[in-house]
Formats: structure tokens, C-alpha cells, sequence
């Protein structure tokens, strides 16, 4: 199906080759949100934004992660509007009130008006409540319950504003949005461990996520091939399992990358993922895993040995540290492509299967039902589908993510068992084939709905992640592998879906375009290396 989407893609490629279309007539600045907010109307008429007569002032609650908002987003509106690239005698003519000539002109932004009518929350929670109204006048409010609405608020503010044609001003058009989001998890797994990411590249991508309101940083920190992170109970397993001394995690880091991601309303969701895919767990403890067999001859190491008893009181003592640095109450447990062969394969296992009568997906269940609760108890377990297909007992509670096989059948039989999921399928960033209008059709409870026509199931469709699997990703080039193409995914899963059943070979509306063309500028404008969203184009940062 692959290879005939791609043979499709080269036809199509070879025949546009021949017109070649002139580069986009559209302004690359014109304020379009991106997420999509749920209701926005526009004036024609504009007020214009001097940075030197602008002033914040708050109403309501006040706390650090308001302060720390408003400083940030100063700096964006003032600094990264792109007016700064202006050459200082077209500044002069602004002075000097060209603009006042022009009928649609009502005057300057002049104060912010911020009122957060309930006080702070400590930390972003899965269901944190991130509504908020935003009116933008020459006194403009911004107003929400949540101190999580007001920074989306903050977003959408930075947003409005775009350069004038001339690009002698920045401008802003009255404006009011009412907007929430449509799933409560929007989130971006990274893989740290087949190549080590740099903690300034993770805070990078904590930013681009901000811009995109994400709320969900899943961090996939350990794997087969390194063990970045640097635990103070059993600092070995980096020692022996990191790529090198320097290419880990520290406690310090750690804390670093959750404080920043609060301070921005994303939570960081541990991942550690067991029995399977813990190759690096074995350098420094090799009896944990399995040893596989071929022919009576040991060839590797493979999952962890569910039988034994030093497994789970490695997995007890290091959940319990993890938890300790990491508040979120979400903990994903993995339980993804475990090698069951290599279990089949080892005498000591199958003599344990043949005395308690288990099969191989058994001693799976076994596992995932001794290590679930070795977590916190108050805590909510998320896995991959491999452990809900393969009939381990779990409570309702579990968070399954869905992300491989039939997919639409997949979330039908998991919602109909009772659990919430996550999707992931279409979103897997690794896949270089596909451009982000791919991404964009792809509504998970639209899918569940045309095959059900079942409303109340669609409410334990909690959102989704786009994946960034690291094989092919490093320092480099992760964050143009990732923006703009999560950014499609952010806009699926926070704003309605106008475009009703999918249907892969239509094109999306030319206004998504323009959008996404401004977006992608203005994030590079902000410091995101990202790539161009769809063909040639400009951007002038
Ligand atoms: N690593 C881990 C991976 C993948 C998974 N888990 C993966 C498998 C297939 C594809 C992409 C990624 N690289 N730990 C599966 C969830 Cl196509």
C-alpha cells in the first residue's frame, strides 16, 4: 500500500514538474492562529503595537508562573515580530505617523489587561482546564479560571500580531476568541536513547510545543541501545549504559526540563518502557534479562526474566526515584514489541511455563501484573496496546496508546473494554513520506464515530502524541524532523475538525495552507530550526 501511495506521489510529482508555479502571492505575516481557535471573530480595523506604550496589568490571581508568561511573552511580541529587522530609517517614517492616514486604523494596543479568576496551580494535570477569552483592543483583556487558559491565552496574543506590508509597523486586528481545547492529552513522544538529545534541544522543543499548545512532553528516556538516564540508586545503569559519560541525564537536568515545561503548561510523562526494549538495562545488569537461545546455544540477551525476584526489586526501587523527580501522576510502563520468541526459547522459562501452566503472552500478563504495582499507588499507568491486546488483566483506569495494526478496530475494541486511549498511529514523525496534511486528516474520534455512530465512546478518546523515534534523529536535525509536521497534530487535537470524513487524496482548505506557511515562519522567527511545511516559499525571519 506503501510502495503504491509513493508510486502515486512520483506521477503526481512528475507531472506538476512541468508548470512550475510562482512562489506564494500571500503575505507570510498576516496574525492567523495556529492551533485553530474554537470561535474567533476579526475587524477589519487595526491597532498598531509600539513596544516602548504597552503595559500588563493584572486583575486577578498573580503567581510565578503567570510572571514568568508575561515575561516571556513580552519578549516574543517585542523581539520576534520580526520588527526588529527593520532598518532604522523605515523606523523613523513610523514616528513620524504614516499609518495615520490609513481609514482602518483605530489607535495603539496600549495595556493588557490579565484577569485569572482562581488561583494558581503547581503543575499542569491531565485535567487541567486550559479554556480562556481573549478580546484585543486598545485595552485588551485575557481571562480564564485557570492559570493553564492564561498561558494558551498568552500564545494566541503573541500570535495576532503581523507586520504591516511595508513591514514599518506591527499591527494587530480587534479581535475576540472564546477557545478550548477539543482532547485534554496532546502530547509529543521523543526518544532520547537511540540517540542522545542535548538538554538545550529538549527545552528548545519544550518552546516549539508551547507555540503549538501541546501540553504532553512523553519522554521516551531509556531503550535498547543507551541509558541516559542517571539514576542516584543505581548510577551503573548510565555508567555502563549511556553512549558516553557526558550524554546523560542528571537529576539537575531532569528538574530542569520539568520546571520549564510547567512553567508552559506541558506536563512530562516518564517512560519507561518494560519487559521489553531494555537491551542497555543489561550492561550493568545482565541477570535482569533473558538470556535467548538458538539451537542450546545462549545467542543475546532479550526481555527482562519475569520469574525472577531481583528483577522487580531493580524496577520497585527505580520507579520509586523516578517518582520522586518526576510529579506528573501519568508513569508510562511500556510493555511494547516484547520478544516473545526469545522467552519461548529459554529452557529455565519454558520448565517455569510448563510447572505453573502459562503460555508465552501468559508470562507477559505475569510480568505487567507484578510490575504495575510496584509503582505509587495514586499513580495512572499508561502502556502500549500489545499489553491490552494481549488479555493482560488491567484496570479501567490504564491508559492504553494505540499505535500499530487495524487502528480504527483497535480503539473500537479498546473503548468498548472501558479503557481510555491514546493515538498515535498515523502520527509517527519517523516516516519520511509523510508531509503534514497526512498527519492533519487523521481525527482519531472521527474514525471511532464513522465506523460506530457511537457518541458516548468517544469521550474515552483522551487525545494523542505525535512520535519522535530517534533511530534517525539526533542534535541535528531532530527539531526539522519535528516542526512543522507535529504542528498538524497539535491542530487536529486542539481545534474542531471543520473537515468532517477523511478522505486522504483531497486537498485541505488553501486558508490551512497559508496558516501553516505563517506558523512555520513564525516559529523559525522564535529559534525553530523547522522545515519548509509543503514547497517553495519564503520566510523572512
Ligand atoms: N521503539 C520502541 C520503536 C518503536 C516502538 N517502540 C517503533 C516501532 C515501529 C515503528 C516505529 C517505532 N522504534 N520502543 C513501538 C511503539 Cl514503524
Amino acid at each position: 500500500m506503501l510502495q503504491l501511495l509513493l508510486s502515486f506521489t512520483c506521477i503526481a510529482l512528475g507531472v506538476g514538474m512541468s508548470i512550475v508555479n510562482p512562489g506564494p502571492k500571500f503575505p507570510p505575516t498576516k496574525g492567523e492562529v495556529w492551533p485553530k481557535p474554537q470561535e474567533e471573530t476579526k475587524e477589519a480595523a487595526y491597532l498598531t503595537f509600539n513596544p516602548s506604550h504597552f503595559t500588563v496589568k493584572l486583575l486577578g490571581e498573580n503567581c510565578t508562573i503567570l510572571a514568568n508568561a508575561i515575561q516571556r511573552y513580552s519578549y516574543i511580541i517585542k523581539n520576534k515580530s520580526g520588527l526588529h529587522r527593520q532598518r532604522p530609517h523605515e523606523r523613523r517614517k513610523r514616528r513620524n505617523g504614516a499609518h495615520r492616514h490609513d481609514e482602518n486604523y483605530e489607535g495603539a494596543v496600549e495595556e493588557l489587561q490579565i484577569d485569572l479568576t482562581a488561583p494558581c496551580e503547581d503543575y499542569p494535570h491531565f485535567e487541567m482546564n486550559e479554556e480562556y477569552k481573549l478580546n484585543v483592543s486598545t485595552i485588551s483583556a485575557l481571562s480564564s479560571p485557570s492559570i493553564w487558559g492564561i498561558v494558551r491565552g498568552l500564545e494566541t496574543f503573541s500570535q495576532l500580531f503581523y507586520l504591516s506590508d511595508d513591514r514599518n509597523e506591527l499591527r494587530v486586528n480587534k479581535t475576540r476568541i472564546n477557545d478550548f481545547p477539543q482532547y485534554s492529552h496532546r502530547g509529543l513522544l521523543l526518544d532520547t536513547s537511540r540517540h542522545y538529545i542535548s538538554v538545550s534541544n529538549i527545552l528548545k522543543t519544550l518552546d516549539a510545543m508551547a507555540y503549538n499548545k501541546m501540553n504532553v512532553f512523553h519522554w521516551h528516556i531509556v531503550d535498547d541501545q543507551s541509558f541516559p538516564y542517571q539514576s542516584e540508586r543505581f548510577p551503573e545503569l548510565s555508567q555502563q549504559g549511556a553512549y558516553d559519560s557526558s550524554m546523560v541525564y542528571t537529576k539537575e537536568d531532569i528538574q530542569r526540563v520539568i520546571e520549564y515545561a510547567r512553567d508552559r503548561g506541558i506536563r512530562v510523562i516518564p517512560e519507561f518502557d518494560v519487559p521489553g526494549h531494555t537491551r542497555s538495562w543489561g550492561n550493568a545488569y545482565p541477570s535482569v534479562l533473558t538470556e535467548c537461545y538458538r539451537q542450546d546455544k545462549v545467542v543475546g540477551l532479550g526481555p527482562m526474566d519475569p520469574t525472577k525476584n531481583i528483577t522487580y526489586k531493580l524496577l520497585r526501587d527505580l520507579f520509586q526515584e523516578v517518582q520522586t523527580w518526576f510529579p506528573e501522576k501519568y508513569f508510562h510502563i511500556g510493555g511494547d514489541e516484547v520478544e516473545l520468541d526469545c522467552w519461548r526459547s529459554n529452557p529455565e522459562l519454558r520448565e517455569y511455563m510448563d510447572k505453573h501452566n502459562l503460555t508465552v503472552p501468559e508470562l507477559h500478563a505475569l510480568f505487567m501484573q507484578n510490575a504495575i504495582p510496584l509503582l505509587a499507588n495514586d499513580s495512572e499507568v499508561v502502556v502500549w496496546q500489545e499489553v491490552f491486546d494481549e488479555r493482560v488483566p488491567l484496570s479501567k483506569d490504564t491508559l492504553i496508546q494505540v499505535w500499530k495494526g487495524s487502528w480504527i478496530s483497535e480503539m473500537v475494541t479498546v473503548l468498548t473494554a472501558g479503557h481510555r486511549l491514546i493515538f498515535s498511529s498515523t502520527w509517527y514523525l519517523d516516516a519520511l513520506g509523510s508531509n503534514w496534511p497526512d498527519y492533519y486528516w487523521a481525527d482519531p474520534r472521527q474514525m471511532v464515530y464513522d465506523v460506530t455512530s457511537n457518541r458516548t465512546l468517544l469521550n474515552g478518546v483522551v487525545g494523542g502524541e505525535a512520535c519522535m523515534w530517534g533511530e534517525m534523529v539526533d542534535d541535528r536535525n531532530v527539531q526539522s524532523r519535528v516542526w512543522p509536521r507535529a504542528s498538524a497534530v497539535a491542530e487536529r487535537l486542539w481545534s474542531a475538525n471543520t473537515l468532517g470524513r477523511r478522505s486522504f487524496f483531497d486537498t485541505l482548505p488553501s486558508e490551512v495552507y497559508h496558516r501553516m506557511e505563517e506558523h512555520t515562519c513564525r516559529m523559525i522567527r522564535r529559534g525553530v530550526d523547522a522545515q519548509p511545511p509543503t514547497g517553495p516559499g519564503f520566510c523572512i525571519p
